[in-house]
């Protein structure tokens, strides 16, 4: 690896873990003080650390980890360095994204945005905390331009010939981001920042909510992506296999793209101000965004039963006897994979509109999104670390980081089986999320959710244990010994059929994205806007 390319990968994942440590600080004292263990000091409020969290996790972890991998198999894939102008640009990035966070970061400490990460309006932020978030936004959109470019550059000088999957997934997942942050980028320009500079004196609640929703599930998915691409790619070359099918794979990340974003309306099912047709339409195009999903397990089953027949297993099951279990590049995004399933399942609960009454805005949620990016993500992230580190830095991986490793995925997952677990069972008992301690009067109900909060906050511990091992295991692979780690790339199956042409029509495919973004929300929105405009007050100000 170029060292100037390795310097620009690490800087990314190390401030992701960086912001991973501060927002496990945040998770584990928010635990205990809902399970009734804890009273906050110096006036801190829980829903202060609350945005700390989910914002340090669910937005900074994430972004700077996904960038910097995407940076790494970029530059690994497309000749094995990046151009100047695409190493430039992810610099120009990260300095933009660094500085949004840390103003971020302040007005969060300072109380002066305590929105959470959904800052949804009415809740109302300081000006810099909503100038912060643009700074994020365009930083990271430096960074897309940055991998376009890289891969038109690569594209012109290789005619003819099919992009490395790698890279393919990475402009995918990166055009994807893009298109969906227009929606947040419009609300915060056009709507929340001049309402929080007093420019305006109301706001469009449900337009905003519906912008941060066309977003906010492709979010999910730009984190999803990623770990699919270790899933697809990295994962049957650590077990010595070969990928599936290089067509379907491609197949999946096109279907990702064209149903993640219109979408939205699945978050908001029970919100009034938008007509049941809009939401079935949406919630038809979310279950066509299960699809690659399914796609997607289909295609790991058939690696790992390609592979461990081709070693000799035999019987239904005896493939999972040939998986290298003492390998945390395996183990830990395995358990991933694993959990995606339970994940997955509460996710088409979610997405079921009458199993949304009663599910929604309860702990049942939590549980979800704990499961799907705090586990299967962020296991596959921790997978990818325990190599991408030595590799950028020319050292080896050790057995002992192997064992470390695997205990970190074990603690971890014992944690989350306790929070998660807790968070679901309490949510179906009527549980409400994003809920400071309280018993509401000692009403029976909220008495007898109380052990499921203790559970949650014991579960939290533990995972902040996993946080801390997780940074241990970090600071010993920074100072592992001088040698050479993999960067884990697989081949395809020959056998398997070869990625038509079309797949990289980006034209093509832009364009049918368009026509299901107007048909999903074009009328829908025109209505948002127009009943607000009839003078509806409490609708437009509250
Ligand atoms: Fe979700 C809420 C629906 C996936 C994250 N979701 C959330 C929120 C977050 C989130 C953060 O429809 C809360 C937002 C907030 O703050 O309000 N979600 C879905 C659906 C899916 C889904 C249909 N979600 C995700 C993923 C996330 C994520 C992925 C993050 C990374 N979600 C919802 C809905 C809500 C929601 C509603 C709103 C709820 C409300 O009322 O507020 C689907 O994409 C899931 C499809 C997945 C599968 C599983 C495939 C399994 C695979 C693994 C194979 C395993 C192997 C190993 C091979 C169908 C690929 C096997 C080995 C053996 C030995 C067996």
């Amino acid at each position: 690896f170029d060292r100037r390319d390795s310097a620009l990968v690490l800087a990314h994942i190390l401030f992701a873990f960086f912001a991973l440590f501060l927002g496990g600080i945040a998770g584990v004292m928010q635990g205990l003080v809902r399970g009734g263990m804890l009273a906050l000091p110096m006036g801190i409020g829980y829903y202060q650390l609350l945005t700390a969290h989910g914002v340090l996790m669910a937005l900074i972890f994430t972004t700077y980890f996904i960038i910097g991998f995407l940076y790494a198999g970029v530059a690994r894939t497309l000749g094995g360095r990046l151009l100047p102008i695409a190493r430039n640009l992810g610099w120009l990035g990260f300095g933009l994204m660094t500085l949004g966070t840390a103003i971020a970061t302040v007005e969060i400490l300072l109380n002066r945005a305590t929105v959470l990460y959904t800052f949804y309006a009415p809740l109302k932020a300081s000006p810099a905390f909503y100038i912060a978030l643009v700074f994020v936004v365009v930083g990271s959109w430096m960074s897309g331009f940055g991998i376009f470019i890289n891969y038109r550059y690569w594209k012109k000088t290789h005619r003819g010939e099919t992009t490395p999957i790698f890279t393919y997934m990475a402009v995918v997942t990166m055009l994807m981001w893009i298109i969906a942050t227009l929606g947040v980028a419009i609300e915060v320009l056009f709507q929340l920042i001049p309402w929080s500079l007093g420019w305006v004196d109301t706001v469009n609640v449900v337009l905003s909510r519906t912008l941060f929703w066309y977003f906010g599930h492709p979010l999910v998915y730009f984190w999803l992506l990623p770990a699919y691409m270790c899933w697809y790619v990295v994962i049957p070359k650590v077990i010595g296999g070969k990928m599936f099918s290089d067509a379907l794979a491609r197949l999946s990340f096109i279907m990702f793209l064209l149903f993640s974003i219109p979408v939205g309306f699945h978050h908001q099912l029970m919100e009034p101000g938008i007509s049941n047709v809009w939401k079935f339409v949406q919630v038809v195009l979310t279950f066509m965004v299960v699809i690659p999903s399914l796609m997607t397990a289909f295609s790991l089953f058939a690696s790992f039963e390609m592979h461990g027949r081709s070693v000799g297993a035999k019987g239904l099951f005896g493939w999972l006897k040939k998986l290298p279990w003492k390998d945390v590049r395996f183990f830990a995004p395995f358990m991933g994979m694993l959990i995606f399933i339970p994940a997955g399942a509460g996710g088409l609960i979610n997405a079921s509109h009458e199993l949304n009454a009663i599910v929604h805005n309860t702990l049942w949620v939590t549980g979800h999104f704990h499961l799907t990016v705090a586990t299967s993500v962020a296991l596959t992230f921790f997978g990818i670390t325990y190599w991408l580190i030595p590799a950028m830095l020319g050292r080896e991986m050790t057995p002992l980081m192997h064992r470390m490793g695997i205990i970190q995925t074990i603690v971890w997952m014992v944690g989350m089986f306790f929070m998660s677990g807790a968070m679901h069972t309490v949510g179906l008992l009527g549980s409400p999320r994003r809920t400071a301690f309280t018993t509401y009067q000692d009403s029976a109900d909220a008495v007898g959710w109380m052990p499921y909060h203790v559970a949650m906050a014991i579960g939290g511990t533990i995972l902040f244990i996993g946080v801390v091992m997780m940074i241990i295991n970090i600071v010993m692979l920074l100072s592992a010994p001088k040698g050479e780690t993999e960067f884990p790339i697989a081949e395809a199956n020959e056998a398997a059929e070869k990625a038509p042409a079309i797949f990289e029509r980006w034209g093509v495919w832009v364009g049918v994205l368009v026509v299901l973004i107007l048909v999903a929300y074009s009328v829908p929105v025109m209505d948002i806007i127009s009943n607000a405009s009839v003078g509806s007050k409490g609708f437009k100000t509250w």
